[in-house]
């Protein structure tokens, strides 16, 4: 049991984590970052105890992972009795029932009552690749359209799929072909302002489909509904049905990547819960088996089954550990109702985030939904200036200060909130007071 309390026992990092960073540069490819190197040796709820006994406050949850709490209690034992009875089998070899229940759970949780089938994999960026194979597949189509500020992985499809150059794609390239970036609705920078949004990007994104691909040969739009690494944007209400009606009318299949923003996160199920229309299909990963890696694409049954057998799997895909702890997330959000854990959070965390702004000047927005929180920083509000220098320098002095913070954003300059759903209101409110302090002291 880890108290729920943050410790500061060292600077942070402490000497062994920085001992460990040592190590890690040594054995470690300098690809792989690491944006707060403490060394951790323990988690639970919303604490992480790192090598120096340091325990920070975690208002990233490994990304959107850790939904319900780190070392959430039914996933602990989920996972310990999967253990003792099989490890992996390969579900393409010999089937088991525990896959087979998680795909009944997520045709019955992901938007729309229309019959659905699942396919499990094992990572994000694996679930974005098949629901491109099976949509190519289902249409007899090759063009894939995405949105601009849109993160789908790191694997050469996906990387193709992502907007962001650095770090993502820098050298990396050719990527695949018949990927199509289309203009975002991204209310705060609409070069005409807020209100001519909706409309007018859904005319860009019309007009684009048409003139660039030609609507006969996309296969699928993909479009996170809140956008994750691209900066926490939020399409204006409505643009998301109408792109949607849009596919509907041109046989493309609208694929929702929900692998951030799912599972409760947004104080929804899914984010496309809130748009009262059903994807074709849907990505989901992270918060699904609260740490194991799982990830799965579900849809329309007609789509899933154009496949061919055995055209779709991977050795690890659905492991069955994985999936037992993925019934026992489930479960956990059921029983402690994390979607009004996560729109509670959105009621305490959005006010501090006002209180701010308004001392500070500048937070050009404040943005999200539930538990999926941002700000974005300018450095002149009326230009819009994004100020990255100042939000890297903020969320070090978070860090300093035990609360672990991530960034995300085209421009580096959103701050991003993903606590555990599960966080108690007073280590959030402790969170917040951290943030309070950091943003004082980085602007002093
Ligand atoms: N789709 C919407 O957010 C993963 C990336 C972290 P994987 N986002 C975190 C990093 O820098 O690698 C993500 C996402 C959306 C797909 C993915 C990819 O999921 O499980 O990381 O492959």
């Amino acid at each position: 049991m880890i108290e729920q309390q943050r410790v500061l026992a060292t600077s942070i990092p402490g000497p062994r984590s920085i001992e460990l960073q040592q190590r890690k540069m040594a054995a470690v490819s300098a690809g792989v970052g690491t944006g707060l190197p403490i060394y951790v040796t323990a988690g639970e709820g919303g604490i992480l105890r790192d090598v120096d006994d340091n325990q920070l406050i975690d208002f990233g949850s490994g990304i959107a992972v850790t939904n319900v709490g780190n070392r959430n209690p039914r996933v602990v034992e989920a996972v310990q009795r999967q253990m003792e009875d099989f490890t992996h089998t390969c579900f393409m070899v010999t089937p088991y029932e525990e896959y087979v229940e998680v795909c009944e759970l997520l045709a019955e949780l992901t938007p729309g009552d229309h019959d659905k089938r699942s396919a499990l994999l094992s990572s994000g960026a694996e679930a974005v690749e098949n629901a491109v194979k099976i949509a190519r597949h289902a249409t007899g189509r090759q063009a894939v359209a995405v949105f601009e500020h849109g993160y789908h992985g790191r694997t050469n499809l996906t990387m193709g799929m992502t907007a962001k150059n650095m770090p993502y794609k820098d050298g990396f390239g050719p990527f695949a072909p018949e990927v199509y970036r289309l203009p975002m609705a991204y209310p705060y920078r609409w070069p005409t302002g807020e209100k001519n949004c909706l409309d007018e990007a859904f005319e860009a994104f019309r007009s684009t489909v048409h003139a660039q691909i030609g609507e006969e040969r996309c296969a699928a739009v993909v479009l996170e509904p809140i956008q994750g690494e691209g900066g926490f944007i939020v399409p204006p209400e409505g643009y998301i049905a109408r792109v949607a009606e849009y596919c509907h009318d041109h046989g493309i299949v609208f694929i929702a990547d929900e692998v951030q923003s799912g599972f409760c996160r947004t104080g929804d199920w899914f984010a496309m819960d809130h748009e009262g229309v059903a994807p074709d299909l849907i990505t989901t990963a992270k918060g699904i088996a609260g740490g194991m890696p799982l990830a799965a694409v579900t849809g329309r049954a007609e789509i899933m089954d154009a496949v061919h057998p055995g055209g779709l799997g991977g050795t690890y895909g659905g492991n069955p550990v994985a999936c037992a702890a993925g019934i026992a997330s489930i479960e956990s959000m059921r029983e402690d109702d994390l979607n009004a854990r996560a729109r509670h959070i959105e009621e305490l965390l959005v006010p501090r985030l006002q209180t701010i702004a308004d001392r500070t000047g500048v937070v050009g927005e404040i943005r999200g939904r539930g538990a999926m929180l941002a700000v974005e920083l300018v450095s002149d509000l009326d230009l819009k200036t994004p100020a990255p220098e100042l939000t890297a320098a903020i969320n070090k002095a978070c860090h300093e200060r035990g609360l672990v913070t991530l960034t995300c954003g085209t421009y580096g300059n959103v701050f991003r909130f993903l606590p555990p759903l599960t966080i108690g209101d007073d280590l959030l409110m402790e969170g917040a007071d951290i943030l309070e302090e950091a943003f004082a002291a980085a602007l002093a």
